[in-house]
């Protein structure tokens, strides 16, 4: 039983240092996808977590099932049955135990993950009303009263993202800062996320919601703190006040009679 088991932890750690040596090069050389915001960073982080995690939990089947096929093998054709095993309750001990700690340690990591998303905004945050319908996305800065069918965003600024719908159900999502959430007629969905690179990005309709579904895509422009501010102070110039139907629409009008909050 000794070799499986040193096999087991030579190979899995490793395998381990490989991946924690590879991982800066392979992100360097831009094979994972863009991480471009504080939540997005802690889905990486938690990714690697579980990938390292899940190595030695790997490794540990891969060796035991390849160490008993070969070290066990019949030579020859069997000429009777094998003997029968009844379990090791030994073993099965290890394996909840180890599996528990695994799972405890898994759940706190995606738990703190979590609980950032839906952490209250800061004072200081940037708020953005998104409204969503067949089959466009609009952007309300509540904090001007400026609406723009452009997402921009403010670089290391957080913003408060609320989220709805004027007709049928929509998704807001922007992959490349790891955010998502549905826009449902009636409700507002809100979460925070903090843009950490600047860029062009993309946000996508992730709820199928007609025939031009595909199409419903809008630009996420990331911009310096300065040139937000420049263009916060052309839009306000450009858009007298109560310029469009949604951006002056009130909350209250948007929940419906419902008035649900989520
Ligand atoms: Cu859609």
């Amino acid at each position: 039983m000794r070799t499986p088991i040193i096999l087991w932890v030579v190979v899995s750690i490793a395998l381990a240092a490989l991946y924690l040596f590879l991982s800066p090069i392979l992100a360097q050389a831009g094979a994972y996808p863009t991480a471009a915001s504080d939540v997005a960073d802690s889905q990486v982080y938690i990714m690697q977590v579980f990938t390292l995690l899940s190595i030695p939990v790997f490794v540990g089947v891969v060796v035991f099932a390849a160490y008993s096929i070969f070290a066990f093998r019949s030579r020859g054709r069997p000429t009777e049955i094998g003997p029968q095993v009844h379990g090791n309750s030994k073993l099965l001990a290890w394996w909840l135990i180890a599996s528990f700690v695994l799972v405890t340690i898994l759940y706190v990591i995606g738990f703190d993950g979590l609980a950032q998303l839906e952490a209250a905004a800061p004072a200081s945050a940037l708020h953005v009303r998104v409204t969503a319908q067949q089959w466009i996305f609009n952007y309300t800065y509540t904090d001007y009263n400026i609406q723009s069918s452009t997402l921009y965003l403010e670089l290391n600024q957080p913003v408060e993202f609320t989220v709805t719908s004027l007709d049928v159900h929509h998704s807001f999502w922007i992959p490349e800062m790891g955010v998502k959430a549905d826009a449902v007629p009636g409700e507002l969905n809100t979460f925070v996320a903090t843009p950490n690179k600047l860029g062009h990005y993309t946000v996508r309709c992730m709820e199928l919601c007609g025939v031009l579904h595909s199409d419903m895509n809008t630009n996420v422009i990331v911009l310096t703190p300065t040139d937000f501010g420049t263009w916060i102070s052309q839009q306000m110039g450009a858009q007298p006040a109560g310029a469009t139907a949604a951006a002056q629409m009130p909350e209250a009008a948007l929940l419906g009679a419902s008035g649900k909050r989520s």
